[in-house]
């Protein structure tokens, strides 16, 4: 691969809901710039971005994937994003290293509840968009339609770049709005265009889709607005460079129209990212986080700056090892550098510097500023470090992947795995920052955490495919609190004689419920030593572990503040142990009079289906003990928003499917807590109370 600079460097994420192409449009641009000898298709599971055996047997995406084309002197670095909800936080990882964003639409079903996920998630990293209507060859392709849908959720920014020759079966390609020039793909999927006059059919609409850019270029820019007035229309060049400016300033949205499983419409979509994306050299200056008390550092996206590569995502290959996937954020890489690791202060050497073709390592002399690049087998590096010039340190904030919406315990199959699960999730756990592995303090269980049942699912099927481990998912669980409702004042009193040396610890506490989110906060009020300071620690540290065991289910106890205000000592019997007790014991009897009550996880949830389904949904959401918070019509799609506590969506996705012919999605996201209604409260201590009866009779 030859060396490119960074004003010839393109960085694209490429997003949008799941199904809609996006994996296909990355095969047909490699196809068509040369990088691959055909076609790849999703179907065939051979794509370049589509590499994990997972993603392959499922045909979905999983895991964000890089891949590289050569187009016309510049160089595009793609990271192909998963669309499903349970997976955002892999197009989210993607972000920070782009400088634009490529939202693909399906041309049936418009904007879907991912797309508008996706486009606020563009909106908060403020990243120019491109809109790709992909599948126009479809049955029920609708171009208008799909405009309309695209105007309505996101406002007249979203505006035509090209207008489609045809749609359905009779779709051939793209009219070029700026040039006003017809590009009729060849037949065969070749991706080669012949560029024509625009069509006699469509030239009245070209001609007003022309003028509308035109206009809407203008707008936001006086010069152009003057010469706009002066001569009723823009020439070429100025409203191409009138419009790489609104795209950048998040002004416009330009819509372009493609078949990625045809591959038609996709050279223009090339040539069209390299004419209007801007290149890393045209980004402001990145922050660095700040150390304390000094100003935050920056960086300019420049060969003339410190070296600085920030580590986005890591690859955990079985045989090729950990595959670090990195930016350069300034300077210049070569092959074979030392380079600081400044999160973790390591030395690594970066041997066979290389870009990343899906999974495939090609080896690069050099790398500049803006460009993404890939390693192998650094020792001491991961997701979101910093490594760069040891003179010149500084360390880029790293993504923050939410809490897991949802705990399954695990078990293995054969007796003795448990050392092998342990070892193979740890590697699974640098590659994927949203799972979580760790031990039920209360049960003992090894809990997999996760961002939905899907998720775990996958990451099971990993453990067997690629570590030859097999568990079994027990039910999933959902992650109660619990909490008070009334204040207390107890006296927790620890005394013990056995023969010479005792035990003596002895606490008042007074307890008062804090706000949902408050946490746990202590407060020492001890006047004139009634309990010597140095005992202190240990009446708090007995009061965190009981509350950490729980008292009416065995679940934390969240949001609650005590107040140690007195108590007593023996000059040789009290430890620390014995004000340990004390302290769990007054906090036992502070609980029995503070009105103990469960918290949920309460989900928001947005379901969206076919409009004839919307009555069903929404009454098995009410049974569901959903709070629906509103409707909104999208083209021929409802979208529903409601509260519904966790505990009623363990199983929804296979309710939605039935209940919708499996057209329906939907997303859910982690609200708050709240209180558990009485009568499910009761179900849940009995059970819990079962549970631990069984624990202590097995141990
Ligand atoms: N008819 C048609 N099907 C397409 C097109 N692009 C993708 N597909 C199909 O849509 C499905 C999902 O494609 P994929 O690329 O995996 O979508 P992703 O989830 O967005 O990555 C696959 O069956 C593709 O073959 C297209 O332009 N036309
Ligand atoms: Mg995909």
């Amino acid at each position: 691969m030859k060396t490119y600079e960074t004003a010839s460097l393109r960085n694209l994420a490429i997003a949008g809901h799941g199904g809609c192409g996006k994996t296909s449009l990355v095969a047909a641009a490699l196809f068509t710039a040369g990088a691959t000898p055909r076609l790849l298709r999703v179907e065939d599971g051979n794509t370049i971005t589509d590499f994990d055996e997972e993603e392959i047997q499922r045909r979905i995406s999983i895991g964000a994937a890089t891949a590289v084309a050569e187009w016309n002197r510049s160089k595009l670095n793609f990271f192909d994003t998963p669309g499903y909800g349970i997976f955002l936080h892999e197009v989210a990882l993607a972000l920070p290293v782009v400088e634009a964003l490529l939202l693909v639409v399906d041309a049936v079903a418009g904007v879907e509840v991912q797309t508008e996920k996706i486009w606020e998630m563009a909106a908060a990293a403020r990243l120019p968009v491109f809109i790709v209507v992909n599948r126009m060859d479809r049955d029920r392709a609708d171009a208008a339609r799909v405009l309309e849908s695209l105007t309505s959720a996101f406002g007249r920014g979203v505006c035509r770049a090209q207008l489609p020759l045809g749609q359905e079966k009779d779709f051939q390609g793209v009219a070029d709005l700026v040039r006003m020039r017809a590009l009729l793909a060849e037949a065969g999927g070749n991706g080669v265009s012949r560029e024509q006059p625009i069509p006699e059919n469509l030239a009245a609409e070209a001609g007003a889709a022309h003028e509308t850019l035109v206009e809407l270029v203008a707008e936001g820019n006086d010069k152009l607005m003057e010469e706009f007035f002066e001569k009723g229309t823009l020439p070429v060049e100025d409203l191409s460079a009138g419009l790489r400016v609104a795209v950048a300033e998040r002004r416009l949205f330009p819509v372009l129209f493609a078949s990625a499983t045809l591959n038609q419409g996709i050279d223009a979509l090339l040539q069209f990212l390299v004419d209007f994306a801007p290149s890393p050299a045209e980004v402001s200056e990145i922050e660095g986080r700040a150390e304390s008390g000094a100003p935050a550092p920056r960086r300019a996206m420049r060969d003339d700056q410190p070296l600085a590569l920030f580590v986005c995502k890591t690859l955990v290959d079985p045989f090729a090892g950990r595959i670090s996937i990195f930016k350069v954020r300034s300077g210049v890489v070569y092959n074979d550098a030392n380079v600081t690791n400044f999160a973790r202060g390591a030395v690594e050497r970066l041997a066979h510097l290389s870009v990343l073709q899906g999974k495939q390592l090609l080896s690069v002399p050099e790398l500049h500023a803006g460009d993404l690049g890939a390693v192998a087998k650094l020792r001491d590096t991961f997701t979101g470090d910093t490594l760069g010039d040891k003179a010149a340190p500084i360390q880029f904030p790293p993504v923050i992947v939410s809490e897991p919406a949802i705990n399954f315990a695990i078990e293995p199959k054969s007796r003795g795995d448990e050392d092998k699960i342990g070892a193979a999730l740890h590697r699974m756990l640098e590659e994927d920052l949203a799972l979580r592995f760790f031990r039920d303090a209360q049960t003992n269980e090894f809990l997999l955490a996760g961002t939905g049942q899907q998720h775990v699912e996958i990451a099971v099927a990993k453990l067997k495919h690629r570590y030859h481990v097999e568990v079994t998912l027990k039910a999933p669980k959902v992650p109660y609190r619990e909490t008070i409702r009334a204040k207390a004042d107890a006296q927790g009193r620890y005394k013990k004689q056995t023969g010479g040396h005792g035990q003596f610890g002895d606490c008042k506490i007074k307890m008062e419920p804090l706000p949902r989110g408050g946490g746990f906060e202590f407060v020492n009020d001890i006047f004139g030593g009634a309990i010597p300071r140095n005992f202190i620690p240990a009446v708090e540290k007995g009061i965190i572990e009981s509350a950490q065991r729980g008292y009416l289910a065995g679940y934390p106890v969240v949001d609650f503040k005590v107040i140690l205000y007195d108590g007593s000592y023996h000059e040789v019997d009290s430890s620390e142990l014995a004000f340990k007790v004390a302290g769990s014991l007054a906090f036992k009897k502070a609980m029995e009079q503070a009105k103990p009550v469960l918290l949920e996880p309460i989900m928001e949830v947005q379901v969206q289906s076919p409009q004839e389904f919307a009555g069903d949904l929404m009454g098995d959401l009410n049974a569901r003990r959903g709070r629906i918070e509103g409707m909104e019509v999208r083209g021929a799609q409802q979208l529903v928003r409601a509260q519904v506590p966790m505990a009623e969506m363990l199983s929804y996705q296979s309710d939605l499917t039935s209940m919708t012919q499996g057209r329906g999605s939907f997303q859910m996201n982690f609200s708050h807590y709240d209180v558990v209604p009485q009568l499910n409260a009761e179900k849940i201590i009995t059970q819990a109370k079962a549970e631990r009866g069984q624990v202590e009779e097995e141990e």
